[in-house]
C-alpha cells in the first residue's frame, strides 16, 4: 500500500520504530466470523463468506483482520476452546482458513486470530482427562486444590472489570478437589507452573504460525495467566512467550487484553508489545457525553509518556468499542455527529486503532451479550444473501440501522465517513506514527486541540466535542485545510466550529 511505504520512508527520528507499525498506518478490523457474512446458507457466519468480503474490507482501508475465536467450541462465541488446532464446523475448514488467508495476503491484509490459552473448555480433551482423578497424566494441566485449603477463598475473589464471576475455585462432583477456573466452571485455568503446558501452548502457537500462516495472536484474558497475586509471574510468562513465538517468526504481531488501568498495563510491555488501550475507550465516551475537550488529550498523553518510561517499543492498541462494550452509538446517546466525531478522534490520535464490525454503518446493540454482536446488514433483508440469522436482532434491523447497500450510495453515511478517515489515517504518516503533542493555547472547554508530527508532516487537530458554535484562532502558519466534519470552516487564521465538528490542519 503506498501509504505504508510513504510511512516508512519519513518515520521520524523522536519516534520509535516498532517490528511492526501496519498496524498504526491503517486500521485493524474486528470480525465475529458467526454474524459476518454467510456463504452456504446455513445461517450461520462463515470463513468463506469472510472471504467474499475482503475487498470489502479493502475498501473500507483496513490493513487487518482480527478474528474473534474460529477453534472448536462448544459456545457461540468460543472463547472456551476444544481443539487448538483446528477450525469450528460451523465455520467451514481449515482449507478454508488457509485460502482465507492467502486471498487476505493478496490484498496486504494481515490476519490475527484470537488465541486463548488462559483457559480450555471444560469439554477439552485435557480436561475430560484431568478430572478423572489424581492419578491422571493430565492432572497437572490444570490447576487443582482439596477443598480444605481452599475453604477461604472459593468465592473470595473481587469483581474485575473483565469479570462479574466471584466463584473462583470449582466441584467437578467426583471427590476432595476442586479446580481453578478465573471465568467460569466451563473454562478451567490452565496450569502454567507446569512446563509440559507451557510447551503445549508454544507448540500450538507454532502450528498456527508455520503450518497455517497466520501474522499474529490477539492474546485474551492476559493477566490472568497467573492469579492475580502473581503479577510478576504473569508478566514473565509473556516475555517468555514472545521469545518462543519471535523464534518462529521475527515479525509477529502480539496483540494482549489487560483489561486495566496503565499501571497494570504497563509491566506487560516488555512481553505484549501491544496491548489494548481500555482506558481509551472510556475516557472518549466520558470526554464526548461531557464535553470536555481535552480530557481524553491529556490522559492519552499521560499514558503514551507512562508506557514510553517502560519500553519504546510498543504499540498502542486504541479501540472506541469492541465485542464486550455495548455498541458505540448507543453509548453516545444515538447521536449520529457525537458518533461520527468519536471515529474522528479515534482516527486522528495515536495508536493502532481497533474497528468493531458493523461500527462502520452504525449497528445498534446494548448488553447481553448476543445482542452486540448482531448480523451485519448487507443488503435490505430481502435481498441480503449474506445475512446470517442464527440470532434474532433485537437492536440491528432494517428499521434501525440502514444497511451497507444503501449507505455506500449515500457519501454522507456513516460508511463513507469511516472510509474517508482511514484513507486519510493511511495516507498521512504524521497521523498514522507521529507524535502527540498538546496545544498550549487555552480554548474553550469543548475543544480538543493537539498536533501530530512526524518528520516532514505536521498536522493540528481542532475538535469542538460541545453542542454551542464557536470561533476560535489557530496558529497562523496552519492554513491548509486537509479534513472537515460537521461543516467545520477555516478562514484567515479562524476556525468555526459547530456542534461536533473536527478540521485537520496543516502549514
Ligand atoms: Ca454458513
Amino acid at each position: 500500500m503506498a501509504g505504508f511505504a510513504f510511512a516508512i520512508a519519513c518515520s521520524p527520528k523522536e519516534v520509535a520504530e516498532p517490528v511492526n507499525y501496519w498496524p498504526q498506518a491503517g486500521v485493524t478490523y474486528e470480525i465475529f466470523v458467526q454474524s459476518f457474512n454467510d456463504s452456504d446458507g446455513d445461517g450461520i457466519g462463515d470463513l468463506n463468506g469472510v472471504t467474499e468480503k475482503l475487498d470489502y474490507v479493502k475498501e473500507l482501508g483496513a490493513n487487518a483482520i482480527w478474528f474473534m475465536p474460529i477453534m472448536p467450541s462448544p459456545s457461540y462465541h468460543k472463547y472456551d476452546v476444544t481443539d487448538y488446532r483446528a477450525i469450528h464446523p460451523d465455520y467451514g475448514t481449515m482449507e478454508d482458513f488457509k485460502n482465507l488467508l492467502d486471498e487476505a495476503h493478496k490484498r496486504d491484509i494481515k490476519i490475527v486470530i484470537d488465541m486463548i490459552i488462559n483457559h480450555s473448555s471444560s469439554e477439552h480433551p485435557w480436561f475430560v482427562e484431568s478430572r478423572k482423578g489424581r492419578d491422571n497424566e493430565f492432572r497437572d494441566y490444570y490447576v487443582w486444590a482439596q477443598k480444605d485449603t481452599i475453604a477461604e477463598s472459593i468465592e473470595k475473589k473481587v469483581i474485575t472489570l473483565d469479570s462479574d464471576n466471584i466463584r473462583q475455585w470449582h466441584d467437578p462432583g467426583n471427590g476432595e478437589d476442586f479446580y481453578y477456573g478465573f471465568f467460569i466452571g466451563g473454562m478451567p485455568d490452565l496450569n502454567f507452573d507446569n512446563p509440559k503446558v507451557r510447551e503445549e501452548i508454544y507448540d500450538i502457537g507454532k502450528f498456527w504460525l508455520e503450518e497455517v500462516g497466520v501474522d499474529g495472536f490477539r492474546l485474551d484474558a492476559a493477566k490472568h495467566i497467573f492469579p492475580d497475586d502473581r503479577p510478576l509471574d504473569n508478566h514473565a510468562f509473556w516475555k517468555e512467550f514472545r521469545a518462543k513465538m519471535e523464534a518462529i517468526k521475527p515479525d509477529v504481531y502480539l496483540v494482549g487484553e489487560v483489561y486495566d488501568k496503565k499501571e497494570i498495563v504497563a509491566p506487560y510491555l516488555p512481553g505484549l508489545p501491544a496491548l489494548f488501550n481500555f482506558d481509551f475507550h472510556y475516557t472518549l465516551l466520558e470526554a464526548l457525553n461531557t464535553e470536555n475537550g481535552m480530557l481524553l488529550a491529556k490522559k492519552q498523553k499521560e499514558i503514551l509518556d507512562f508506557y514510553q518510561g517502560i519500553t519504546p517499543n510498543f504499540i498502542d492498541a486504541t479501540i472506541s468499542s469492541n465485542h464486550d462494550q455495548p455498541r458505540l452509538l448507543n453509548e453516545l446517546g444515538s447521536d449520529p455527529e457525537k458518533y461520527k466525531q468519536a471515529s474522528a478522534i479515534l482516527l486522528t490520535m495515536p495508536g493502532a486503532p481497533y474497528l468493531y464490525y458493523g461500527e462502520e454503518i452504525g449497528m445498534l446493540g446494548l448488553k447481553p451479550d448476543e445482542n452486540i454482536r448482531e448480523p451485519f446488514l448487507w443488503d435490505l433483508k430481502e435481498k441480503d444473501k449474506g445475512r446470517t440469522s442464527w440470532i434474532e436482532p433485537v437492536y440491528s434491523t432494517d428499521a434501525t440501522v440502514t444497511p451497507l447497500s444503501i449507505q455506500k450510495e449515500d457519501p454522507n453515511s456513516y460508511f463513507n465517513h469511516y472510509k474517508g478517515l482511514i484513507f486519510m489515517r493511511n495516507t498521512h504518516p504524521a497521523l498514522a506514527i507521529g507524535s502527540l503533542e498538546l496545544a498550549s493555547e487555552v480554548y474553550p472547554k469543548s475543544v480538543m486541540a493537539y498536533f501530530r508530527k512526524a518528520q516532514n508532516e505536521e498536522i493540528f487537530v481542532l475538535h469542538n466535542l460541545g453542542e454551542k458554535e464557536i470561533t476560535v484562532d489557530v496558529p497562523k502558519e496552519f492554513s491548509n485545510k486537509i479534513y472537515q466534519l460537521g461543516g467545520a470552516v477555516y478562514a484567515e487564521g479562524k476556525v468555526k466550529l459547530g456542534k461536533n465538528s473536527s478540521i485537520l490542519l496543516t502549514k
